[in-house]
């Protein structure tokens, strides 16, 4: 069933090129509205839980490295059919393949250093929020 809510991080790249504001207004424009909020910075270790999925994948200990290479700010956004149209919103993971007008090709760096996660699907969605929100930190 779809929960109409999906998950995003902006990621180190973006919190440290100043960007955070710029892409969370993006979001909002789109239609999203943002449900939990958190400034944080993980470790290798919480990095490496999160993206366990990854974790046979050659790019995955670089990727935790990146993930815990300075702060990220987490977020849930609910909007109709959020998974599929935040994805559209974002764009590919690869930058270079990215649309124009996508948040990753704006912003990302690199194909790993990307600037923003957004959640696959929506039971992930919920996995992935509860990861760092418990129910007390949503509205
Ligand atoms: P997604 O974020 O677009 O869903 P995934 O395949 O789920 O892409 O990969 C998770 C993250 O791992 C990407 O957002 C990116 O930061 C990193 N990543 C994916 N593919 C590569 C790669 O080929 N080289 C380096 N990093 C990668
Ligand atoms: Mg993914």
């Amino acid at each position: 069933m779809a929960t109409n809510r999906t998950f995003t991080m902006i990621k180190p790249d973006a919190f440290a090129d100043g960007n955070t504001g710029a892409i969370l207004s993006m979001i909002e424009k789109a239609g999203f509205k943002l449900i939990a909020a958190k400034l944080t910075h993980l470790t290798a270790e919480t990095a490496g839980k999160f993206y366990a999925v990854h974790s046979e994948r050659p790019f995955y200990n670089d990727l935790c490295k990146y993930m815990s290479s300075g702060p990220i700010v987490a977020v849930i956004l609910e909007k109709e059919n959020a998974v599929a149209d935040f994805r559209t919103l974002i764009g590919a993971t690869n930058p270079a393949n990215a649309e124009d007008g996508t948040i990753r090709k704006i912003f990302a760096r690199s194909i790993e250093a990307n600037a923003v996660h957004g959640s696959d699907s929506d039971e992930n969605a919920a996995i992935e929020g509860s990861f760092f929100f418990s129910e007390l930190e949503r509205i």
